[in-house]
């Protein structure tokens, strides 16, 4: 064969062409694009500041109704994925307001749902037939296919982040979602009930391992800073993580949902983390305190209630100015299920 070069390159087109029509594409065109050295997603370190959503969220509020809307929720998109509601590849995330007086309708899907409480008190969000108040900094959990609604019955507005695994149930196109047809659920147990019978280091005497998630659905923020003040107290802090800990589901000692990690880590004052990768992007958003964290070459400043996301294997530090706590989210669980997990201690 002794074609020109753009003889060749014709015959080709002409042969690609071809294929399109009968839906074949050749794959030594993509592979390198397909099966990349490392992780390559489109994914971007962003940060959102919450005042500045906030203010827009009230705007929200005075524009669109808890009814029309189902749920009143800005979507946190990453700047790589403008309109496809993801804030990495895998996760969703929105900050949801509840005004006073409010109530927003009893629905389920396939998705699990994670609230974490960034303003206000006395709220409440019901699952299996319980509500659960709410408090800044408490870790809420929706599991997949629970009937699920909120009021909130306080003079103030309530601000929480969901966070969801909606691209993933995408990716294996495994939605289903249905209205309960009330506003509300039935309320068959009271508040604190399933932190009495399964958060208290104690199980039912005949409890048996049932469902992926775990059946702590509210993980009040009181009782996860003690225990961080505790290991303070106690001991050194780990160079990459400080003081982090992972919350559990407490009857099979997993991650307390079967797509997303929890996790909190206390900064202290001045600590500089060593550079640590890890190949789950992660949503980060401060409880308490300021300070920076690197994330390849970007520097994101930030204080309480941002919203900051960290893509898969960019090499993040810490640094705390101030005390600071940081509630973060992940799709680890997936990733250790499927043998796929990967993270490293750069320093
Ligand atoms: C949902 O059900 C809630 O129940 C929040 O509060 C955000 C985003 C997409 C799909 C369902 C909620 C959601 C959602």
């Amino acid at each position: 064969m002794s074609a020109r070069p753009d003889e060749t390159a014709s015959r080709r087109q002409e042969f690609y062409d071809r294929l399109a029509q009968r839906n074949l594409s050749p794959l030594w065109l993509s592979l390198a694009a397909l099966v990349t050295k490392q992780p390559s997603s489109g994914c971007k370190a962003a940060v959102w500041r919450y005042p500045e959503i906030r203010a827009l969220l009230m705007e929200a509020g005075g524009l669109v109704s808890v009814e029309e809307a189902e749920r009143r929720v800005l979507v946190l998109e990453n700047p790589m994925f403008a309109g496809q509601s993801r804030i990495t590849t895998s996760l969703y995330a929105g900050l949801q307001l509840v005004l006073p007086g409010e109530r927003a309708r009893s629905h389920r899907h396939t998705q699990s749902a994670l609230r974490f409480v960034l303003e206000g008190t006395g709220a409440y969000t019901a699952v299996g037939g319980e509500r659960t108040v709410m408090h800044p900094g408490d870790f809420i959990i929706t599991p997949s296919w629970e009937w699920h609604d909120h009021g909130n019955d306080t003079p103030d507005p309530v601000v929480w982040l969901d966070g969801l695994d909606i691209p993933l149930v995408q990716a294996l196109d495994a939605s289903f979602m249905e209205h309960l047809g009330a506003v509300e659920q039935p309320v068959t147990r009271p508040v604190g009930d399933s932190l009495a019978r399964y958060g208290s280091n104690l199980l039912p005497v005949d409890h048996r391992a049932s469902g992926l998630t775990s059946p702590v659905f509210s993980y009040p923020y009181a009782r996860t800073r003690e225990a961080l003040e505790t290991l303070r107290r106690n001991g050194e802090p780990d160079p990459c993580h400080g003081y982090k800990m992972r919350f559990v589901n407490p009857v099979t000692g997993g991650f307390a949902m079967p797509t997303i990690a929890t996790f909190m880590q206390l900064l202290p004052r001045g600590l500089a983390t060593q550079p640590y990768r890890s190949t789950d992007a992660t949503v980060f958003t401060p409880v308490e305190g300021e300070g920076r964290t690197h994330i390849g070459d970007t520097v994101i400043e930030w204080s309480a209630r941002d919203v900051f996301v960290a893509p898969s294997w960019a090499t993040v530090r810490h640094e705390a100015t101030g005390d600071a706590v940081l509630f973060s989210f992940s799709d680890r669980p997936v990733q250790q299920a499927t043998g796929l997990f990967r993270e490293e201690r750069l320093s």
